[in-house]
């Protein structure tokens, strides 16, 4: 298979499709962020991402030992945002990287294959770039508007995701404001799966949230593969 600048892609290790990314300001301490993305993985996501961007690093690896250790029993992949370091020493599955962070071509010299790498991506020369690199997946967003749009810049919209599922191989996740009533328009764009915060650890019922939106991922998803069968 090749991507987008004719290289190899290899066979994708990506085998989910919610990703929940954490934000402990949602809750009122530590505990209950864990009890939240507990409640989160019992209610069926299967990959996480620890992304606490401003806490030190030892408090980060704690944390990040907590979280390798609670999505282990609910055999979740475990994803560290940025910090390669804490992903290899607390046997993370993958390591989650920004456009600040260092790049894929160089974890996969520090790490190998121990790590599948994601990466944040927000236009389609990012996108490309990540793949080149030889990221596993990207994100793209911000697909919809968010309350942190700010933070994360002008929604780039529908059309922006159809046009880098046509140009990369990798999977690609769907992020940024992405509620109920979004998840049909992504994936009818080609988003082979959504990336949430609030969408999940906002509501007051996180475990009925995450099964939510798993279904609607999973009935999307389904139409997608029915189409292709008819053709
Ligand atoms: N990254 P919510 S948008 C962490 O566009 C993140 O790269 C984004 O939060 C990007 O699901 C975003 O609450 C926030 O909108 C996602």
């Amino acid at each position: 298979m090749k991507g987008s600048k004719g290289q190899r892609v290899k066979g994708s290790k990506v085998d989910f499709k919610l990703y929940l990314i954490t934000d402990r300001k949602l809750f009122t301490n530590h505990y209950s962020l864990f009890t939240g993305i507990e409640d989160a993985l019992r209610g069926g996501v299967k990959a996480v991402q620890l992304r606490e961007k401003d806490l030190g690093v030892r408090e980060l690896l704690d944390m990040a030992y907590g979280m390798r250790e609670l999505a282990k029993k609910y055999n979740a992949r475990l994803f560290i945002n940025d910090r390669v370091d804490i992903a290899l020493t607390v046997r993370a599955d993958g390591v989650h990287l920004g456009q600040e962070s260092i790049p894929a071509d160089a974890v996969r010299k520090i790490a190998g294959e121990r790590l599948m790498i994601g990466v944040s991506t927000h236009d389609i020369d990012e996108a490309v770039k990540a793949e080149k690199d030889g990221a596993d997946f990207i994100t793209i967003g911000p697909v919809y508007q968010t309350p942190s749009k700010l933070k994360y810049g002008k929604p780039i919209g529908i059309d922006t995701l159809r046009k880098i599922k046509s140009t990369v191989l990798i999977p690609v996740f769907a992020i940024g404001g992405i509620k109920e009533d979004g998840v049909k328009g992504v994936m009818d764009a080609g988003a082979d799966g959504i990336a949430l915060i609030s969408g999940i650890l906002g509501d007051v019922d996180i475990k009925g949230a995450a099964e939510k939106y798993l279904t609607l991922v999973a009935k999307y998803q389904r139409v997608k593969v029915s189409k292709t069968m008819t053709l």
